[in-house]
């Protein structure tokens, strides 16, 4: 169990933690090592903080290492084996790995029967000057870089088939089809589409509550290198085959050195339309604060979406932190941040953005 500080719901701890994170986001520097992470991941953000503050003091190998525990633990079971299985039950993986020095990235979408999805993305960084690797293919490429190949399936995963099934197959992600998807299982066939959806309303929740949690994870190591990471099982009940924001760069994750990084989370068929990631960091090359960087990148989806549900988080070359949420129930969202000032890993929120 690594040594976790999260907030006692006592109201002095709480003003003392709001003072904290406004004085943190409002100062112009803040102290490397640094690591943020989408949603309250404690476990993964403290094993990357750990290998930042006391390991190898690697970008690389704290995204891997944190990423790698929320695999593990099955975060959520939005992350890792055994969560959201698709149409045919099957669990499979997006990750991504980006360097913010090199822009280099490694990423495997859609990946089958292997469970270290960034372990994967990060072997496609190192050992190829591909950037995605996809579906069974990737899982080929896993096994001949050393990862078993098996079942993501588990008990809990195959009920959340069996009960889908059971339930006509609602929701699902289907549009325009016969039969009427909104009451039975396909196989479907395409019958014209009277209007192009523009505006995917209710879009993400389709996919039914807790269909959100992905890890997204950016770290500064003490001389300033930043390597950005992601890792999803995507939404429940998706269509084989569907790919999310989370291994596309500057959707999911992306990083610069000369900038800053950051992470999403939320309806990733609407978020990587936007690159949301990307904008955050080019707000904040433009001088925008971290905070207001995240803000910017969410306002240009909802514009357009505004039955969106996502969330951004940000850190500068520098290391201040920022994050921003639309569209969450909870209204509200929380994240992780690790730096030298709180010396552990801190839980903090947001609130979200008004339309
Ligand atoms: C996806 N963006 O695959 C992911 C899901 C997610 O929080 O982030 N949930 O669309």
């Amino acid at each position: 169990m690594h040594s976790v500080w999260t907030p006692p719901p006592d109201r002095m701890f709480a003003g003392l933690l709001s003072f904290l994170f406004l004085t943190f986001l409002n100062s112009s520097s803040a102290s490397l090592p640094v690591v943020i992470t989408t949603w309250e991941f404690n476990n993964a953000t403290a094993k990357a903080w750990e290998v930042l503050s006391q390991g190898s003091g690697d970008a690389f190998d704290a995204i891997e290492q944190g990423c790698s525990v929320c695999e593990e633990e099955q975060c959520d079971r939005t992350v890792g084996y055994g969560g959201s299985p698709d149409e045919n039950g099957e669990t499979t993986l997006d990750a991504m790995i980006m360097d913010g020095e090199t822009f280099n990235v490694g990423a495997v979408a859609s990946i089958r029967r292997i469970k270290s999805a960034i372990s994967v993305a990060r072997k496609v960084l190192e050992h190829t000057s591909h950037s995605i690797l996809a579906g069974d293919l990737a899982t080929q490429f896993a096994v001949e870089m050393g990862f078993k190949e098996e079942s993501l399936s588990t008990t809990e995963s195959k009920q959340m088939w069996t009960d889908w099934r059971n339930n006509q197959c609602q929701p699902n992600f289907w549009l325009n089809v016969s039969p009427d998807h909104n009451s039975n299982c396909g196989p479907y066939t395409p019958t014209h589409p009277n209007s192009i959806p523009t505006k995917a309303e209710d879009h993400f929740s389709r996919g039914g509550e807790g269909n959100h949690d992905t890890i997204g994870m950016v770290a500064i190591d003490s001389k300033g290198h930043m390597v950005a990471g992601t890792s999803t099982n995507g939404l429940k009940h998706k269509i084989p085959g569907r790919v999310g924001d989370s291994p596309i760069p500057g959707a999911g994750a992306y990083v610069d050195n000369t900038a800053g990084g950051a992470a999403c989370t939320g309806d990733g068929d609407v978020m990587l339309r936007f690159l949301p990631s990307y904008q955050a960091v080019e707000s904040m090359r433009q001088g925008h604060p971290p905070a207001e960087a995240a803000r910017i990148a969410l306002q240009r989806i909802i514009v357009h979406y505004p039955q969106f549900e996502g969330a951004v988080v940000t850190v500068s070359k520098d290391g201040i932190v920022g994050a921003a949420c639309f569209g969450l129930k909870s209204g509200s969202f929380p994240f992780n941040v690790a730096t030298p000032e709180f010396g552990q890993v801190v839980s903090m929120s947001v609130d979200c953005l008004k339309y």
